[in-house]
């Protein structure tokens, strides 16, 4: 008697509890709000800007007359150079094995170095005139930019 009646409780939930095909595939398709959805990648997209323009081209000062730059990963680190002196060393240590970040070049300074794997190596850079300065690999896969700033008269 009991079981008898849950059973066709049961059957009655069972077949209310299953939509027809057209309204499911209706439902799946709303789950995402679509306002919803393009707030997300708004906001998606406004981190990516905030990221590359603000976080990753942020620049390192230089402090001493040296400054250690790795290779390693596709990215020179640090990759954005500022210093106001017209002499600097750059000690470049490569990480990376592969050919791609084997040479560094200076095009305006006519500058094209082969770099010894994981061993530093020097490159002296000379009467530096104010202005920005790219150095790549030979593919221009990795990507630096050396910055020298207007010369403070104070410090002649
Ligand atoms: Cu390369």
């Amino acid at each position: 008697m009991i079981n008898e009646h849950f059973e066709s409780d049961f059957n009655e939930i069972m077949v209310k509890k299953r939509p027809p095909r057209n309204v499911r595939s209706h439902k799946a398709n709303n789950m995402i709000h679509p306002i919803l959805f393009n707030s997300l990648a708004f906001l998606l997209i406004l981190f990516i800007i905030v990221w590359f323009w603000l976080i990753k081209d942020q620049s390192t000062k230089v402090k001493a007359n040296e400054m250690t730059v790795f290779v390693k990963d596709g990215v020179y680190s640090p990759h954005r150079i500022e210093t106001s002196q017209s002499k600097l060393v750059l000690k470049f240590i490569r990480q990376d094995a592969s050919p791609c970040s084997e040479y560094v070049l200076f095009d305006q300074l006519g500058i094209h170095e082969q770099l010894p794997l994981n061993k530093p190596y020097r490159i002296t850079l000379n009467d530096l005139k104010p202005g920005h300065y790219r150095f790549t690999c030979q593919m221009g896969m990795y990507q630096g930019e050396l910055i020298v700033n207007e010369r403070n008269h104070e410090q002649h």
